[in-house]
Protein backbone atom coordinates (compact mmCIF):
# COMPACT_ATOMS: atom_id res chain seq x y z
CA UNK A 1 0.00 0.00 0.00
CA UNK A 2 1.33 3.94 -0.78
CA UNK A 3 -0.06 6.47 0.51
CA UNK A 4 -0.15 9.33 -2.74
CA UNK A 5 -1.99 13.01 -3.49
CA UNK A 6 -4.16 13.53 -6.33
CA UNK A 7 -6.63 15.30 -8.05
CA UNK A 8 -10.09 13.69 -8.74
CA UNK A 9 -10.91 14.11 -12.58
CA UNK A 10 -13.70 11.84 -13.41
CA UNK A 11 -16.14 10.88 -11.26
CA UNK A 12 -18.76 8.06 -12.36
CA UNK A 13 -20.98 5.71 -10.17
CA UNK A 14 -19.34 7.19 -6.97
CA UNK A 15 -16.13 5.84 -8.89
CA UNK A 16 -13.32 8.53 -8.60
CA UNK A 17 -10.64 8.48 -10.72
CA UNK A 18 -7.48 10.37 -9.43
CA UNK A 19 -4.78 11.82 -11.29
CA UNK A 20 -1.50 11.20 -9.30
CA UNK A 21 1.31 11.51 -11.11
CA UNK A 22 1.31 9.91 -14.57
CA UNK A 23 -1.29 7.34 -13.69
CA UNK A 24 -4.91 7.47 -12.61
CA UNK A 25 -6.27 5.57 -9.89
CA UNK A 26 -10.12 4.35 -9.27
CA UNK A 27 -10.76 5.31 -5.96
CA UNK A 28 -13.77 4.82 -3.78
CA UNK A 29 -14.51 6.91 -0.34
CA UNK A 30 -14.12 5.24 2.68
CA UNK A 31 -17.67 5.21 4.42
CA UNK A 32 -16.11 7.05 7.64
CA UNK A 33 -15.04 9.72 5.37
CA UNK A 34 -18.29 10.02 3.15
CA UNK A 35 -20.16 10.27 6.77
CA UNK A 36 -18.07 13.23 8.07
CA UNK A 37 -17.77 14.84 4.63
CA UNK A 38 -21.74 14.78 4.38
CA UNK A 39 -22.23 17.64 7.11
CA UNK A 40 -19.80 20.83 5.76
CA UNK A 41 -18.88 23.74 7.54
CA UNK A 42 -18.28 27.03 5.09
CA UNK A 43 -14.96 27.31 3.74
CA UNK A 44 -12.57 29.88 6.43
CA UNK A 45 -12.18 33.09 4.16
CA UNK A 46 -14.97 32.48 1.61
CA UNK A 47 -17.97 34.77 1.64
CA UNK A 48 -19.75 32.10 3.83
CA UNK A 49 -18.83 33.22 7.08
CA UNK A 50 -21.69 31.53 8.59
CA UNK A 51 -21.35 27.56 9.72
CA UNK A 52 -23.99 25.78 8.54
CA UNK A 53 -26.13 24.08 10.74
CA UNK A 54 -25.68 20.70 10.59
CA UNK A 55 -29.45 19.78 10.67
CA UNK A 56 -30.45 18.27 7.14
CA UNK A 57 -28.43 20.30 5.11
CA UNK A 58 -27.13 17.60 3.33
CA UNK A 59 -24.51 17.40 0.38
CA UNK A 60 -25.44 14.83 -2.49
CA UNK A 61 -22.16 13.32 -2.92
CA UNK A 62 -19.05 15.05 -1.14
CA UNK A 63 -16.32 14.21 -3.46
CA UNK A 64 -16.25 16.35 -6.88
CA UNK A 65 -13.59 17.23 -9.46
CA UNK A 66 -11.18 19.46 -8.61
CA UNK A 67 -10.82 18.20 -5.03
CA UNK A 68 -7.62 17.35 -3.77
CA UNK A 69 -7.33 14.43 -2.32
CA UNK A 70 -5.06 11.93 -0.36
CA UNK A 71 -5.53 7.89 -1.18
CA UNK A 72 -4.09 4.93 -0.40
CA UNK A 73 -3.73 2.97 -3.24
CA UNK A 74 -4.21 -1.14 -2.96
CA UNK A 75 -4.54 -4.12 -5.44
CA UNK A 76 -4.03 -3.07 -9.27
CA UNK A 77 -5.18 0.04 -10.01
CA UNK A 78 -7.48 1.22 -7.38
CA UNK A 79 -7.14 3.04 -3.97
CA UNK A 80 -9.08 4.65 -1.12
CA UNK A 81 -9.75 8.17 -1.07
CA UNK A 82 -8.60 8.84 3.05
CA UNK A 83 -8.93 12.78 3.21
CA UNK A 84 -9.68 15.48 1.00
CA UNK A 85 -7.82 18.60 1.10
CA UNK A 86 -9.39 22.02 1.88
CA UNK A 87 -10.53 23.37 -0.91
CA UNK A 88 -10.37 26.93 -2.77
CA UNK A 89 -13.79 27.24 -3.74
CA UNK A 90 -16.34 24.90 -5.18
CA UNK A 91 -19.44 25.51 -7.36
CA UNK A 92 -22.67 24.23 -5.58
CA UNK A 93 -26.11 24.10 -6.31
CA UNK A 94 -29.23 23.01 -5.13
CA UNK A 95 -29.97 19.58 -5.77
CA UNK A 96 -32.71 18.87 -8.19
CA UNK A 97 -36.03 17.33 -6.63
CA UNK A 98 -37.69 18.95 -3.43
CA UNK A 99 -35.03 18.22 -0.88
CA UNK A 100 -32.68 20.44 0.92
CA UNK A 101 -29.14 19.20 -0.37
CA UNK A 102 -26.26 20.92 -1.50
CA UNK A 103 -25.32 19.22 -4.99
CA UNK A 104 -21.27 20.40 -5.09
CA UNK A 105 -19.95 20.17 -9.08
CA UNK A 106 -16.50 20.68 -8.64
CA UNK A 107 -13.98 22.50 -6.34
CA UNK A 108 -10.53 24.45 -6.97
CA UNK A 109 -12.06 25.79 -10.02
CA UNK A 110 -10.09 29.07 -11.56
CA UNK A 111 -12.63 29.77 -14.01
CA UNK A 112 -16.27 29.45 -14.86
CA UNK A 113 -17.52 29.43 -18.30
CA UNK A 114 -21.26 29.16 -19.13
CA UNK A 115 -21.63 27.71 -22.06
CA UNK A 116 -24.89 28.66 -24.31
CA UNK A 117 -25.99 28.49 -27.83
CA UNK A 118 -27.46 31.13 -30.42
CA UNK A 119 -29.80 28.80 -31.34
CA UNK A 120 -30.52 24.85 -31.26
CA UNK A 121 -31.33 25.74 -28.33
CA UNK A 122 -31.65 28.88 -28.08
CA UNK A 123 -30.06 30.41 -25.10
CA UNK A 124 -31.21 30.71 -21.14
CA UNK A 125 -30.86 33.86 -20.20
CA UNK A 126 -32.56 33.40 -16.79
CA UNK A 127 -29.94 30.58 -16.62
CA UNK A 128 -27.30 32.82 -17.32
CA UNK A 129 -27.75 35.28 -14.70
CA UNK A 130 -28.04 32.23 -12.40
CA UNK A 131 -25.27 30.79 -12.97
CA UNK A 132 -23.01 34.43 -12.87
CA UNK A 133 -24.57 35.23 -9.66
CA UNK A 134 -23.15 31.31 -8.72
CA UNK A 135 -19.79 32.64 -9.65
CA UNK A 136 -20.14 35.81 -8.00
CA UNK A 137 -20.89 33.76 -4.94
CA UNK A 138 -17.85 31.63 -5.20
CA UNK A 139 -15.74 34.32 -6.42
CA UNK A 140 -14.80 32.16 -9.38
CA UNK A 141 -13.61 34.33 -12.18
CA UNK A 142 -16.04 34.01 -15.26
CA UNK A 143 -15.78 34.03 -19.06
CA UNK A 144 -18.93 33.03 -20.95
CA UNK A 145 -18.73 31.14 -24.35
CA UNK A 146 -22.21 32.08 -26.85
CA UNK A 147 -21.24 29.25 -29.28
CA UNK A 148 -22.95 27.66 -32.61
CA UNK A 149 -22.34 31.33 -34.43
CA UNK A 150 -22.83 30.02 -37.60
CA UNK A 151 -26.47 29.81 -37.15
CA UNK A 152 -29.09 32.51 -37.37
CA UNK A 153 -29.32 34.33 -34.25
CA UNK A 154 -32.27 35.59 -32.60
CA UNK A 155 -32.97 39.34 -33.66
CA UNK A 156 -32.52 40.50 -29.92
CA UNK A 157 -29.27 38.55 -29.49
CA UNK A 158 -26.39 40.69 -30.40
CA UNK A 159 -27.76 43.42 -27.95
CA UNK A 160 -28.51 41.16 -25.49
CA UNK A 161 -24.99 39.41 -25.85
CA UNK A 162 -23.05 43.28 -25.37
CA UNK A 163 -24.85 43.81 -22.00
CA UNK A 164 -22.76 41.29 -20.65
CA UNK A 165 -19.59 43.23 -22.07
CA UNK A 166 -20.67 46.01 -21.31
CA UNK A 167 -20.99 44.76 -17.07
CA UNK A 168 -17.25 43.48 -17.97
CA UNK A 169 -17.77 40.06 -18.28
CA UNK A 170 -15.52 38.46 -20.48
CA UNK A 171 -17.36 36.88 -23.68
CA UNK A 172 -16.18 34.80 -26.36
CA UNK A 173 -18.25 33.63 -29.52
CA UNK A 174 -17.16 30.77 -31.27
CA UNK A 175 -18.27 28.11 -33.68
CA UNK A 176 -17.08 24.89 -34.41
CA UNK A 177 -18.76 24.99 -38.03
CA UNK A 178 -16.52 27.94 -39.00
CA UNK A 179 -13.86 27.56 -36.61
CA UNK A 180 -14.50 31.13 -34.99
CA UNK A 181 -12.85 31.80 -31.88
CA UNK A 182 -10.66 29.15 -31.13
CA UNK A 183 -7.40 30.99 -29.78
CA UNK A 184 -9.19 32.88 -27.82
CA UNK A 185 -10.70 30.68 -25.96
CA UNK A 186 -7.43 28.49 -25.84
CA UNK A 187 -5.77 31.57 -24.06
CA UNK A 188 -8.79 31.66 -21.89
CA UNK A 189 -8.47 27.84 -20.92
CA UNK A 190 -4.55 27.42 -21.12
CA UNK A 191 -3.06 27.10 -17.57
CA UNK A 192 -6.10 27.04 -15.56
CA UNK A 193 -8.50 25.00 -14.28
CA UNK A 194 -12.35 25.74 -16.30
CA UNK A 195 -15.69 24.30 -15.37
CA UNK A 196 -17.93 24.40 -18.61
CA UNK A 197 -21.34 24.84 -17.66
CA UNK A 198 -24.93 24.95 -19.47
CA UNK A 199 -28.04 23.10 -20.85
CA UNK A 200 -27.84 20.00 -22.69
CA UNK A 201 -27.02 20.90 -26.44
CA UNK A 202 -25.38 23.79 -26.64
CA UNK A 203 -22.25 22.11 -27.75
CA UNK A 204 -19.90 21.50 -24.49
CA UNK A 205 -18.40 18.41 -25.44
CA UNK A 206 -18.06 18.94 -29.08
CA UNK A 207 -16.16 22.23 -28.25
CA UNK A 208 -13.60 20.60 -26.58
CA UNK A 209 -13.57 17.99 -29.44
CA UNK A 210 -12.77 20.95 -31.66
CA UNK A 211 -10.00 22.93 -29.23
CA UNK A 212 -8.39 19.34 -29.07
CA UNK A 213 -8.56 17.02 -32.16
CA UNK A 214 -8.43 13.13 -30.83
CA UNK A 215 -10.09 13.79 -27.89
CA UNK A 216 -13.56 12.54 -28.88
CA UNK A 217 -16.09 12.76 -26.48
CA UNK A 218 -20.06 11.44 -27.78
CA UNK A 219 -21.31 14.15 -28.82
CA UNK A 220 -25.57 13.69 -30.29
CA UNK A 221 -27.39 16.20 -32.73
CA UNK A 222 -30.44 18.01 -30.93
CA UNK A 223 -33.54 16.67 -30.49
CA UNK A 224 -35.29 17.24 -33.69
CA UNK A 225 -38.68 17.08 -32.31
CA UNK A 226 -38.16 19.48 -29.39
CA UNK A 227 -35.01 21.44 -29.79
CA UNK A 228 -33.38 20.10 -26.74
CA UNK A 229 -30.15 18.50 -26.05
CA UNK A 230 -30.36 14.86 -24.73
CA UNK A 231 -28.07 14.68 -21.89
CA UNK A 232 -25.77 13.02 -24.01
CA UNK A 233 -22.47 13.92 -21.37
CA UNK A 234 -23.35 11.66 -18.31
CA UNK A 235 -20.65 11.83 -16.14
CA UNK A 236 -18.25 14.85 -14.98
CA UNK A 237 -14.42 14.99 -16.06
CA UNK A 238 -11.67 16.99 -16.00
CA UNK A 239 -10.16 16.61 -19.72
CA UNK A 240 -6.46 17.78 -19.95
CA UNK A 241 -5.76 19.82 -23.09
CA UNK A 242 -2.49 19.51 -25.15
CA UNK A 243 -2.23 23.35 -25.08
CA UNK A 244 -1.94 23.12 -20.73
CA UNK A 245 -5.08 23.49 -18.88
CA UNK A 246 -7.23 21.20 -17.49
CA UNK A 247 -11.12 22.12 -18.47
CA UNK A 248 -14.34 20.42 -16.72
CA UNK A 249 -17.18 19.23 -18.74
CA UNK A 250 -20.20 18.60 -17.38
CA UNK A 251 -23.70 16.62 -18.35
CA UNK A 252 -26.12 19.39 -19.50
CA UNK A 253 -28.65 21.10 -16.49
CA UNK A 254 -32.05 21.92 -16.57
CA UNK A 255 -31.91 23.86 -13.80
CA UNK A 256 -29.68 25.77 -11.65
CA UNK A 257 -31.03 26.88 -8.39
CA UNK A 258 -28.49 29.11 -5.67
CA UNK A 259 -27.39 27.39 -3.10
CA UNK A 260 -27.22 28.57 0.48
CA UNK A 261 -27.65 32.45 -1.07
CA UNK A 262 -29.79 34.80 1.32
CA UNK A 263 -31.82 37.19 -0.43
CA UNK A 264 -30.22 39.64 1.08
CA UNK A 265 -27.02 39.11 -0.36
CA UNK A 266 -28.17 38.48 -4.15
CA UNK A 267 -27.94 42.42 -5.60
CA UNK A 268 -24.34 41.95 -4.14
CA UNK A 269 -24.19 39.45 -6.89
CA UNK A 270 -24.65 41.82 -9.37
CA UNK A 271 -21.75 43.80 -10.49
CA UNK A 272 -23.71 46.68 -12.19
CA UNK A 273 -25.83 47.35 -9.32
CA UNK A 274 -22.46 47.01 -6.91
CA UNK A 275 -20.95 49.52 -9.28
CA UNK A 276 -23.45 52.58 -9.00
CA UNK A 277 -22.38 55.49 -7.86
CA UNK A 278 -24.25 56.68 -4.81
CA UNK A 279 -26.50 55.11 -2.20
CA UNK A 280 -30.35 54.13 -1.89
CA UNK A 281 -32.14 56.33 0.55
CA UNK A 282 -32.80 53.12 2.27
CA UNK A 283 -29.51 51.24 3.86
CA UNK A 284 -31.57 48.27 3.61
CA UNK A 285 -32.75 49.01 0.50
CA UNK A 286 -34.08 45.57 -1.91
CA UNK A 287 -34.40 47.90 -4.71
CA UNK A 288 -37.89 45.80 -5.28
CA UNK A 289 -39.53 49.10 -5.44
CA UNK A 290 -38.48 51.10 -2.51
CA UNK A 291 -38.76 55.35 -3.42
CA UNK A 292 -35.03 56.66 -3.69
CA UNK A 293 -33.42 53.44 -5.15
CA UNK A 294 -30.82 54.23 -7.74
CA UNK A 295 -30.74 50.81 -8.80
CA UNK A 296 -34.56 51.04 -10.09
CA UNK A 297 -33.46 54.49 -11.34
CA UNK A 298 -30.25 53.53 -13.24
CA UNK A 299 -32.81 50.64 -14.79
CA UNK A 300 -35.19 53.65 -15.86
CA UNK A 301 -32.82 55.39 -17.73
CA UNK A 302 -31.51 52.19 -18.99
CA UNK A 303 -27.97 52.26 -17.21
CA UNK A 304 -29.10 49.29 -15.99
CA UNK A 305 -30.40 46.43 -18.27
CA UNK A 306 -34.06 45.47 -17.50
CA UNK A 307 -33.44 41.95 -18.41
CA UNK A 308 -31.03 41.86 -15.48
CA UNK A 309 -33.11 43.49 -13.14
CA UNK A 310 -35.86 41.10 -14.01
CA UNK A 311 -33.43 38.03 -12.98
CA UNK A 312 -32.53 39.68 -10.37
CA UNK A 313 -36.50 39.79 -9.06
CA UNK A 314 -36.38 36.52 -10.10
CA UNK A 315 -33.60 35.42 -8.08
CA UNK A 316 -35.08 36.85 -5.10
CA UNK A 317 -38.25 35.00 -5.74
CA UNK A 318 -37.33 31.87 -6.47
CA UNK A 319 -33.36 31.46 -5.68
N1 LIG B 1 -24.18 24.36 -36.03
C1 LIG B 1 -23.40 24.06 -34.98
N2 LIG B 1 -23.63 22.92 -34.29
C2 LIG B 1 -22.82 22.64 -33.23
C3 LIG B 1 -21.76 23.50 -32.84
N3 LIG B 1 -21.16 22.97 -31.74
C4 LIG B 1 -21.82 21.83 -31.47
N4 LIG B 1 -22.82 21.62 -32.35
C5 LIG B 1 -23.77 20.47 -32.40
O1 LIG B 1 -24.61 20.50 -31.24
C6 LIG B 1 -25.01 19.16 -30.90
C7 LIG B 1 -24.83 18.94 -29.41
O2 LIG B 1 -23.46 18.98 -29.07
P1 LIG B 1 -22.86 18.32 -27.74
O3 LIG B 1 -21.42 18.67 -27.76
O4 LIG B 1 -23.25 16.90 -27.61
O5 LIG B 1 -23.63 19.16 -26.61
P2 LIG B 1 -23.37 19.15 -25.03
O6 LIG B 1 -23.51 20.56 -24.58
O7 LIG B 1 -22.11 18.45 -24.69
O8 LIG B 1 -24.64 18.29 -24.53
P3 LIG B 1 -24.77 17.40 -23.19
O9 LIG B 1 -23.62 16.47 -23.12
O10 LIG B 1 -26.10 16.70 -23.36
O11 LIG B 1 -24.80 18.39 -22.06
C8 LIG B 1 -24.17 18.24 -31.77
O12 LIG B 1 -24.97 17.80 -32.85
C9 LIG B 1 -23.06 19.13 -32.29
O13 LIG B 1 -22.57 18.75 -33.54
C10 LIG B 1 -21.52 24.70 -33.63
O14 LIG B 1 -20.62 25.51 -33.37
N5 LIG B 1 -22.38 24.92 -34.67
MG1 LIG C 1 -21.70 16.79 -23.55
ZN1 LIG D 1 -32.34 50.26 -3.98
Amino acid sequence: MEHVEGIVIREQRRHYYVAAGNRVVDCAVSSKLRKQLQYPEAAPGSRRKRVQAVRRTRVVDPVAIGDRVRIDTGEGNTGLIREILPRRNKISRRASGTSRKEQILAANIDRLMPVFSVAEPPPDWRMLDRMLAVAEWCEVPVAICFNKLDLPCPAAFETLASIYEQIGYTVVFTSIISDRGKEMFLSLLRDRISLFMGPSGVGKSSLLNWLQPGLELRTREVSETTGEGRHTTTHTELVELEAGGLVGDLPGMREFHLWDVDSEEIPGLFPEFRNLPGHCRFRNCTHVGEPGCIVKDAVDSDEVSRERYESYLHLRKNP
